[in-house]
C-alpha cells in the first residue's frame, strides 16, 4: 500500500455492511468529490445544495434504468469519520443491487477502497493517532463484554493521552539538554537532572505497568486459558461437553479415552474461557497415552486457571491432599471440584467439607451446579479491573515498543547514576522518544502503517 497523494485524493468506495443478502446495505464513499459524484446518479433532490448530516430519499440510476430506491446520508468534510466528504448510501441488500451501485460508481471515477483505507485516512487527517485507528481494529472483532471494553477505552483515547503527555514532557529535557550541549564550554544546566529522574522513575512505572497488562490483554482477546486436569474417568470430558452443550469430546468408561488435548470457547459472564480437556493424569506404559500426560502437564503450567477434577466415588483424601500439595506449589490458580456426587459416598463427602471446605461438588454427568461451578471460575480470574476502564495493552506491536521503551528508559537512568555526559543522556532520551512515539503513530514509517491497516476489512 503506497501513500502518493495522488491516491490520496482520489474518492474510495466500499461497502461497509457485510457480504451477504440482508434487509439492507450500506455503501460507503469518502473523498472530495464522494457528493459530486452521488449527485450525478442520484435522482430527487441537489445532494449538492444540502446540510452536512441530512438523510436524503431518492433513486439511483444507471442512465434510464433505476438501480435501487435508496437513502443517502451526507458528512461534510471535515465533520465526517475520515475528516473527507463521506456519503453512505443504503441500499436494499440484494448483492445485485450492490454490485450494479458499486460499479456505476467505478465508472463514474470512484476507486474500490483498499483494507483499513478509510480508517488509514481518519489517521492521516489527524482524527485520531495510531494506537486509537487499532483499536478500531480491535473493536470491530470484540466478540465479548471485556474485549469490546478493552477496544472501547482504547480507541476513546485511553492510554495514548498518558504516553502523549509523559512525552511531551520528555521532549521538553531533550531540548534543555540539547541547549546545555550547545553551551557546553559555559558549564550551565537548564535541566535539572534531579527532576529528569523522576519524570524516567514515572514514565518507568506507567510503562511497566503497561507491559504488565499485556498478558491480561491478552487473555481478554484470546479467551482465559482453563485446563480441566484429573485422573483418567474423573469426567474431564463430560464436563468439557456439558459447559459447552454439545458433545465435543468423546466419554467412556474405559480409563485414558482423551489422549490428545480439545479445546474450545466458552463465555461466562461476558468473559470468554478457552477449555482444554486433557489427558487424564496417570503413570502408563502407553506410549501414546504417555505423550498425552505430557501434555497436559505443559498445558497446566501455561494456564491461567486449572479445574482440578476428582472422581467422588474412586479418590480418597490422601490422594486429594497430594494433589491440592502439588497445584499449590505450581502456583496457578486452581478449583477443587468434585464430580458424580450422584454417586459419592457421604463419609468422603464429610471429610471434603471439613478439610477442603472449597470443594466444589457438581456432577458432569447430570448437569448440577455447574452455574456454582461457573460462578467460582469468574470470581477466581477477577477480571472486574477491565470493566471499570482500567488501560490494558492487548497489540504486540504496543508491547514491542513498550518493551523497548524501558530499556531505553533505563538506560537514561543508568546514565545518570554514572554521570555520562550530556550527548549520552541526550542520544538515550531520543530513543525513549522514538519508541514511545511509535506506540502513538507520532513516529511511523510506511511499513508500519502498511502493516497495520492490511489487517483491517475492506469498508472499515
Ligand atoms: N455417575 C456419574 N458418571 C459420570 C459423571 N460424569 C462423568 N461420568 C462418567 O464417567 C466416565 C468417564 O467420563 P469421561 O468424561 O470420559 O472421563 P475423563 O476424565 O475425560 O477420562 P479420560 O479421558 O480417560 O482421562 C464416563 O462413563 C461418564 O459417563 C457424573 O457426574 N456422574
Ligand atoms: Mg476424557
Amino acid at each position: 500500500m503506497s501513500f502518493s497523494l495522488s491516491e490520496q485524493n482520489d474518492t474510495i468506495i466500499a461497502l461497509a455492511t457485510p457480504q451477504g443478502v440482508g434487509a439492507i446495505a450500506v455503501i460507503r464513499l469518502s473523498g472530495k468529490d464522494a457528493i459530486q459524484l452521488t449527485n450525478e446518479v442520484f435522482f430527487g433532490k441537489n445532494l449538492e445544495k444540502q446540510e452536512s448530516h441530512t438523510i436524503h430519499f431518492g433513486t439511483i440510476r444507471d442512465g434510464d434504468k433505476i438501480i435501487d430506491e435508496v437513502l443517502v446520508s451526507l458528512f461534510i468534510a471535515p465533520k465526517s469519520f475520515t475528516k473527507e466528504n463521506v456519503v453512505e448510501i443504503s441500499t436494499h441488500g440484494s448483492s445485485y443491487i450492490i454490485n450494479q451501485v458499486l460499479k456505476l460508481f467505478i465508472r463514474k471515477g470512484a476507486r474500490p477502497a483498499k483494507p483499513g483505507e478509510f480508517t488509514q485516512r481518519a489517521f492521516l487527517n489527524g482524527q485520531f493517532d495510531l494506537a486509537q485507528a487499532e483499536a478500531v481494529a480491535d473493536l470491530i472483532h470484540a466478540d465479548s463484554e471485556t474485549s469490546h471494553q478493552a477496544a472501547l477505552s482504547q480507541m476513546r483515547g485511553g492510554f495514548s493521552s498518558e504516553i502523549q503527555e509523559l512525552r511531551s514532557r520528555l521532549i521538553h529535557f531533550a531540548s534543555m539538554i540539547e541547549l546545555e550541549l550547545d553551551f557546553s564550554e559555559e558549564d550551565v544546566e537548564f535541566a535539572s537532572r534531579e527532576e529528569l529522574r523522576t519524570l524516567v522513575e514515572r514514565l518507568l512505572r506507567v510503562v511497566e505497568e503497561l507491559i504488565l497488562s499485556f498478558d491480561l490483554g491478552n487473555v481478554i482477546k484470546n479467551g482465559v486459558p482453563t485446563v480441566i486436569a484429573g485422573k483418567p474417568n474423573a469426567g474431564k470430558s463430560t464436563l468439557l461437553n456439558a459447559l459447552l452443550n454439545e458433545e465435543k469430546a468423546i466419554v467412556s468408561e474405559i480409563a485414558g479415552t482423551t489422549r490428545d488435548f480439545i479445546e474450545d470457547e466458552i463465555n461466562i459472564g461476558g468473559v470468554i474461557f478457552r477449555f482444554i480437556d486433557t489427558a487424564g493424569l496417570r503413570e502408563t506404559t502407553d506410549t501414546i497415552e504417555a505423550i498425552g500426560v505430557s501434555r497436559t502437564q505443559e498445558k497446566m503450567k501455561s494456564a491461567s486457571l486449572i479445574i482440578y477434577l476428582f472422581d467422588l466415588g474412586d479418590t480418597d483424601l490422601v490422594e486429594i491432599n497430594r494433589d491440592v500439595n502439588k497445584l499449590e506449589n505450581q502456583g496457578v490458580p486452581f478449583l477443587k471440584v468434585a464430580n458424580k456426587i450422584d454417586k459419592a459416598n457421604s463419609l468422603l463427602v464429610n471429610e471434603l467439607k471439613e478439610k477442603h471446605p472449597d470443594t466444589i461438588f457438581i456432577s458432569a454427568g447430570q448437569k448440577e451446579n455447574l452455574e456454582e461451578l461457573k460462578s467460582r471460575i469468574l470470581v477466581l480470574v477477577n477480571l472486574d479491573k477491565f470493566r471499570t476502564g482500567n488501560t490494558v495493552v492487548t497489540n504486540v506491536r504496543h508491547y514491542d515498543s513498550l518493551v523497548k521503551t524501558r530499556e531505553s528508559l533505563l538506560d537514561i537512568l543508568s546514565g545518570l547514576d554514572n554521570e555520562v555526559t550530556n550527548d549520552f543522556v541526550a542520544m538515550d532520551i531520543r530513543r525513549s522518544l522514538h519508541f514511545l512515539g511509535e506506540i502513538t503513530g507520532e513516529i511511523t514509517t510506511d511499513d508500519l502503517l502498511e502493516n497495520i491497516f492490511r489487517n483491517f476489512c475492506i469498508g472499515k
